[in-house]
């Protein structure tokens, strides 16, 4: 019997209708990460909780974001991977497990093995099960020295040298090759560094846009790892968010792109990152002490040309700076009001 390749119809279908949603069976790989836990929460208020399976290498100990089921999962095994797939009858993938830059300069085997076989065996049981679509982001890690630093084209040099964005530039190619060669409907998105307040970082280079806000509530003093004049381009996590509903969701005849999507929210410096906390925590001081973070920032973008993804799927951000610090700042006070009650 031919394979069942989703259709126009059905993806349109799938994207639009709410009751079909509720029949649509998600699994979300890294599920507790930096990304997954807030994105799994979306996910199970879209899909219905009963609808996912949130998976991870293990249970944090907080249990399960908003008590979504949970298996373990390893996804460099290939054939778990597979049969977890088939066994929960999944249609949409979200595949978040992966090691980022600066933990990934430390071990690139194991970097590669998470990063690219664990892709690749996402995509592979996502043919071979016939899901419907798959997420999967990259970075702005993708790019390297090479690049133009500010208003990064979408299709431009990516040479990138860490370990990281070297899997980030073959995932993206990866994906492509399933798309045509397959018809595999895979999506994605460089992110930028990402800004949370619900799960941490780990492991990043522009973890320090995050440990500041802990610092600064928990201790009045920060000392950060990139320099002061260091510019990157940066999200917030409710844009994160948004940016991987609102591709999954557009109307595949708009779509000249299906991964890699140059996305840009914020750019700033760690010293203006500083001084605006600053407003909301006087007497805020951040020190500097670049380590070998700073030479990986060094090699990525300022700024991002994103009129592809605002043209494709109408991309647009919600968060700048001061929106986003007040509102870090309140969700991470009302964390500490409730942990300490
Ligand atoms: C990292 O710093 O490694 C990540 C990324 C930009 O992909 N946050």
């Amino acid at each position: 019997m031919g394979r069942f390749v989703p259709d126009v119809d059905y993806r349109n279908r799938f994207a639009r209708d709410r009751a079909f949603r509720k029949m649509t069976r998600v699994l979300i790989t890294g599920a507790f990460g930096q990304i997954g836990t807030e994105l799994a929460a979306a996910l199970g208020a879209r899909y219905g909780s009963d609808n996912m399976l949130a998976t991870g290498r293990s249970l944090p100990d907080g249990g399960s974001p908003e008590g979504l089921p949970f298996e373990p999962l390893d996804v460099t095994d290939a054939d778990a991977v597979l049969q977890t797939v088939k066994r929960h009858r999944i249609d949409v993938i979200y595949h978040l497990a992966a090691v980022l830059s600066a933990r990934g300069e430390k071990d690139p085997r194991m970097t590669w093995q998470v990063n690219m076989d664990g892709l690749r065996n996402v995509l592979e049981a996502a043919r071979r099960a016939t899901v419907a679509q798959v997420f999967w982001p990259s970075s702005i890690a993708a790019f390297g020295p090479d690049t133009p630093r500010d208003a990064v084209p979408q299709d431009t040099i990516m040479r990138p040298t860490t370990i990281y964005g070297v899997t980030k530039v073959a995932g993206e190619l990866l994906c492509d090759y399933y798309l045509q060669k397959y018809g595999l409907d895979v999506r994605g998105v460089r992110y930028p560094g990402v800004i949370s307040s619900a799960a941490p970082p780990g492991g990043g280079t522009t973890d320090y846009a995050v440990e500041m806000f802990h610092a600064a509530l928990e201790r009045g003093r920060y000392t950060c790892f990139v320099r002061e004049d260091c510019v990157l381009p940066l999200i917030y996590m409710p844009d994160c968010t948004r940016a991987a509903l609102g591709l999954m969701d557009a109307d595949t005849s708009r779509l000249t792109h299906r991964n890699g999507f140059n996305i840009s929210a914020m750019t700033f410096s760690a010293g203006e990152l500083a001084a605006e906390i600053r407003k909301h925590v006087p007497g805020f001081v951040c020190d500097y002490a670049p380590d070998e973070r700073q030479a990986i920032a060094d090699t990525w973008p300022r700024t991002l040309d994103d009129s592809a993804a605002r043209a494709e799927w109408d991309w647009q951000p919600e968060y700048d700076l001061p929106r986003m610090a007040a509102d870090m700042l309140a969700r991470l006070r009302e964390h500490q009001r409730r942990t300490a009650g």
